[in-house]
């Protein structure tokens, strides 16, 4: 069991077959707003990305780049690294598969399964299906013919492999899992995705090969160095090399594992069902929980090399700017589900809910007090119900928007904050304090004040969406950083005070102009 108020949150570590683009950049952005959240919440918080790079998919790369394996990893590694500097993931560890820490937790958790006496892990042969593209044995039941020939169930090629390989005994874990799954309902989220994982399971499992002998760019079996560790096998036990495996007993390893996984729906088996029964048969604890999201296609399409769609996160940052393009891919998706990613879209967010809604209430109230209020926090006098109400809504978001976080339902949490501004921007024309500064200036004072407050709340909960702009609207209302900008200082009383100088107010949100073409 993870220590109290410990949080472990990881992505997939990313193939470095390939540069990263706007897939990749999605999974994490999830995990960092998640890692964020509870970082804001008071939990201590292990984040973890990082790069996978062992099989024969990486070899075959770096082959074809004409480099030495290690050196291609070496440098494409490095643009996975790049890519959280420029989304601004609060990652605390990025780990490589090509790292000793990691060679010895693989082999650590392959002796640890042997020893648990099993018979988990024998020697066999393997005479099947593989695909290189997935990293994936397939049954030939599973085959699809296509006009090129078989092919994997997603499209991609396969080959006919025969060789010496350990086995992995999951044909023996049908029952174990099964039993896991029903006394952990909320393992795999969300709820449909667990639905395919239990039927795949119940329709029975086949043992899985876990080595290979017939190329080289791998883990050794320890005792058998002619075998290498299947790749799954090895990237899989990154989550808990991260964590100090195969040292159960230190701090690293007490206190955060086990982890929350975040994946997309294409490797949730490996996650929820490989990845349980290796943990299990080795003595350790299974994952928390697996969460799989959906998969973005672009302007209706699949995103592939040949089509040329690939979005690079860097093409979207430079053009959108970084905090509308963390808002878009969170907000646009439910996330779990499948969606579409277009230029169109992407404005209609950007210029709706975040310049027009959000962007326009901060605006509005913070220049007619920079202009009207002496520039100051006003000075209320008593709350009426109204006031209270936007108040109590606003600082009902702390507990509303964790609830959906404990669910990834990052979606919902967004549609909870919209709520709030879109109440907040009613509010606004409802005690119109603009008729008030002639007609009752202590009102008017009031009213602005509540909006204050409520905006102060609203920004607090952004900051794990949109780090930058959220801190921008903070330091507007002069709110300082530390213990003022967590979560809990959104509870109880309004914490603005009267009379505390504001900065000049400055747009946080433009509208998203179309250049002249
Ligand atoms: O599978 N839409 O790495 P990978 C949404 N190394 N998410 C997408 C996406 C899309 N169109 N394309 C990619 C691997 N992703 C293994 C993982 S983990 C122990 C080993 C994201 O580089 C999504 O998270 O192929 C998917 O699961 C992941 O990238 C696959 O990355």
């Amino acid at each position: 069991m993870a220590a109290p108020g410990a949080f472990y949150i990881t992505t997939p570590i990313y193939y470095v077959n390939d540069v990263p683009h706007i897939g990749h950049a999605y999974t994490s952005l999830a995990c960092d707003v998640m890692a964020r959240f509870h970082r804001l919440d008071g939990k201590r918080v292990m984040f973890l990305t990082g790069t996978d790079e062992h099989g024969q998919k990486v070899e075959k790369s770096a082959q074809a780049a004409g480099m030495d394996p290690q050196a291609f990893c070496d440098r494409v590694s490095q643009n996975f690294r790049d890519l959280s500097g420029l989304m601004g993931y609060s990652n605390d560890d990025f780990i490589r598969t090509t790292e000793d820490r990691h060679v010895r937790a693989c082999q650590a958790l392959w002796r640890a399964v042997v020893a648990a006496g099993n018979d988990d892990i024998y020697l066999g042969k393997y005479a099947g299906w593989y695909s290189v593209r997935d990293e994936a044995f397939y049954g030939e039941d599973e085959l699809v013919d296509s006009p090129a020939g078989k092919r994997a169930p997603s499209g991609a090629p396969v080959e006919w492999v025969e060789e010496p390989s350990y086995f992995f005994r999951l044909s023996a874990w049908q029952d174990r899992l099964l039993a896991f799954y029903d006394a952990n309902p909320d393992f795999i989220l969300p709820p449909a995705r667990r639905n395919e994982v239990v039927s795949f399971v119940k329709s029975g499992l086949r043992d899985l090969s876990i080595s290979r002998t017939s190329f080289r760019w791998g883990i050794p079996v320890p005792d058998a160095p002619s075998h290498i560790m299947y790749v799954w096998f090895d990237a899989l036990t990154n989550y808990i090399t991260a964590v100090g495996y195969p040292d159960m007993a230190g701090a690293a390893f007490s206190t955060f594992w086990p982890a929350t996984h975040i994946v997309g729906k294409d490797i949730l088996r490996f996650h929820a069902v490989y990845w349980p029964a290796f943990l299990m048969a080795a003595g350790v604890a299974p994952p928390a929980r697996v969460f799989a999201h959906g998969w973005w296609t672009v302007e209706g399409q699949k995103m592939s090399k040949s089509l040329g769609n690939f979005i690079p996160p860097h093409d979207l940052v430079a053009k959108y700017g970084l905090d509308p393009v963390r808002y878009f891919v969170l907000r646009e998706l439910p996330f779990g589900a499948d969606g579409d990613f277009s230029h169109r879209a992407v404005v209609n967010r950007l210029n709706g809910d975040l310049a027009n809604d959000l962007g326009n209430l901060v605006q509005r109230v913070l220049s007619f007090i920079a202009k009207n209020g002496s520039g100051q926090v006003p000075n209320p006098s008593e709350l009426a119900p109204e006031d209270e109400k936007l108040l109590a809504a606003s600082a009902a978001l702390h507990a509303t928007t964790r609830a959906r976080i404990d669910r990834q339902e990052l979606h919902t949490a967004l549609e909870e904050i919209w709520r709030v501004i879109g109440d907040a921007n009613r509010y606004v024309d409802a005690q119109a304090p603009w008729t008030l500064r002639k007609t009752d200036p202590a009102r008017m004072a009031t009213v602005l004040y509540a909006l204050t407050d409520a905006i102060r709340r609203v920004a607090i909960v952004l900051q794990p969406f949109m780090p930058t702009a959220a801190g921008r609207i903070l330091d507007q209302l002069a709110v300082p950083t530390g213990a003022a900008r967590q979560l809990e200082a959104m509870g109880g009383a309004p914490k603005l005070v009267p009379g505390t100088a504001l900065p000049q107010p400055e747009g946080v949100f433009p509208r998203y102009v179309e250049a002249a073409a």
